[in-house]
């Protein structure tokens, strides 16, 4: 990456696949499994708490039986080395980055081992069930609900996504469909501000057409030889 000093990597679901992790619209992914608008908006949280509660109850269980796979690893091996500046802006709410040893990781639709509150409206590391209503770490009210970011509801951190944008000069798109907004639009954002941008994905996405470089593979295989 001679040149190269500020790197931006977007990250979807693809890049835990290889740790079985489903991914959203592969077949029998979590969309297959679920309706959207029962388990991933405001709307299905307040029509049935519990089926939501339990949706992602089940997710944050399955995190312990997973681990970060050679995509996760080679990341961190790149953070690690790198010079220049890197973020990993994750779509992702698993936390297989960190567990592979990256630090600059920003979960732009939070996270399955967070909690918030919607009554103080505090943010707190959690690792256990919601659907008993165990009470808000901070002001003890049984209000909590996943700190994931659902459908209608503002990623979190846009501005220092853009911010870090402005100052790259490469651009990385892993394991991701491109079908879900803002963070598709990102290789569009990327390309008007003159970024080099680059996809590593199964197959093609919806969005291929606007990297400079689109190349298809498995996430395990594509990332340790572009880190390489
Ligand atoms: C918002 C929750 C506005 C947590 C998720 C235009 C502009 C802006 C917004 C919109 C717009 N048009 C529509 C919208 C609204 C909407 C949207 O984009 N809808 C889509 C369906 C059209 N967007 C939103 O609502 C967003 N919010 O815009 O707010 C706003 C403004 C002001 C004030 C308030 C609000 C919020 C979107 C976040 C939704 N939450 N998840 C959770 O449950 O996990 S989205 C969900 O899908 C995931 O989080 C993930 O981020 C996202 C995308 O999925 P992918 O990660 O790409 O996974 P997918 O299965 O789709 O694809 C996997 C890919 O991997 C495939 O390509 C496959 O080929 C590949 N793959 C598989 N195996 C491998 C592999 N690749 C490599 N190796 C392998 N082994």
């Amino acid at each position: 990456m001679s040149g190269v000093r500020n790197i931006v990597i977007l990250t979807g679901a693809g890049i835990s696949a290889e740790s079985g992790i489903d991914t959203f619209r592969d077949a029998g992914g979590l969309w297959e499994q679920h309706r959207v608008e029962d388990v991933a908006t405001p709307e299905g949280f307040a029509r049935d708490p519990n089926l939501v509660l339990n949706f992602y109850d089940m997710r944050r269980a399955a995190l312990n039986t997973v681990v970060p796979n050679r995509a996760h690893e080679a990341l961190a091996r790149l953070e690690r080395a790198f010079g220049g500046e890197l973020l990993i802006v994750t779509q992702n709410v698993d936390d297989l980055h960190e567990r592979a040893g990256a630090s600059q990781v920003l979960h732009m639709h939070g996270e399955l081992k967070s909690a918030l509150c919607t009554s103080c409206g505090m943010r707190s590391a959690w690792d256990a069930p919601m659907i008993d209503r165990p009470p808000c770490p901070v002001c003890r009210a049984p209000t909590l609900r996943p700190d994931v970011v659902w459908f209608g509801e503002m990623p979190y951190q846009m501005d220092r996504i853009y911010a870090a944008l402005r100052r790259a000069d490469l651009c990385v798109s892993i394991g991701t469909s491109g079908a879900v907004y803002p963070a598709a639009g990102f290789v569009r954002d990327a390309r008007e501000l003159g970024v080099r941008t680059l996809e590593l994905n199964l197959e093609r996405s919806e969005g291929s057409h606007w990297f400079h470089e689109s190349r298809q593979g498995r996430a395990g295989e594509l990332v340790p030889a572009w880190v390489e």
